[in-house]
């Protein structure tokens, strides 16, 4: 079948697995022939966005410029999947609209890993620097987290694999005829 862009927005806590699932979704949709890509803080935050940290105004601003690139990105025809904390729900409110004002899907998932096992992964050792207080403003930690309230997908990453969740993002395309 056919296939159109779209914009799947990922947000939850730092290790959640928002990035792992995104990676696995790229690599499925792109072995079958479907343009995708995932964007995320390590290839954004190195480049375009270089210049912003974590205050409050800083990450509505890195929410902003990933939600214009994500919708040319979709308008092109590639299934764009972004996967960032984006802890504030006004900034995800943002993000949906630039890709309703410009007629294009967008789809936020919403992954739903309690605080206590993103920081059980530390992956990063970033919930330990935080706790030490050496990193200041970490999302969950002393800067809130606010859930989403209307996502299109929950997905549960404890007792699930990355695979697992990949395909509950994968039916919701097929659903909304993007796949
Ligand atoms: C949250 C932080 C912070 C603070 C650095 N708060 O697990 P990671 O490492 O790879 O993902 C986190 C990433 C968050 O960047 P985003 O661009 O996704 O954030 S936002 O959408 O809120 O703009 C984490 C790391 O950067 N990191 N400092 N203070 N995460």
């Amino acid at each position: 079948g056919g296939f159109r862009g779209c914009t799947v927005w990922f947000t939850g806590l730092s290790g959640a697995g928002k990035t792992s699932i995104s990676f696995a979704l790229e690599a499925y949709l792109v072995s079958r022939g479907i343009p995708a890509y995932g964007l995320d803080g390590d290839n954004i935050r190195t480049g375009l966005n270089k210049n912003l940290g974590f205050s409050p105004e800083d990450r509505e601003e890195n929410i902003r410029r990933v939600a214009e690139v994500a919708r040319l990105f979709a308008d092109s025809g590639v299934i764009t999947l972004c996967s960032f904390v984006s802890p504030f729900a006004l900034d995800r409110e943002m993000a949906r609209k630039i890709h309703k004002d410009n007629d294009l899907p967008f789809f936020e998932v919403f992954i739903d890993t309690p605080i206590d096992v993103c920081e059980g992964r530390d992956v990063k050792g970033l919930y330990k620097k935080a706790r030490q207080g050496i990193i200041k403003g970490f999302t969950g930690i002393d800067q809130p987290y606010e859930k989403p309230t209307s996502p299109d997908l929950v997905l549960n990453t404890v007792g699930q694999t990355v695979g697992e969740s990949s395909m509950e993002v994968i039916r919701l395309l097929l659903e909304h005829g993007i796949l």
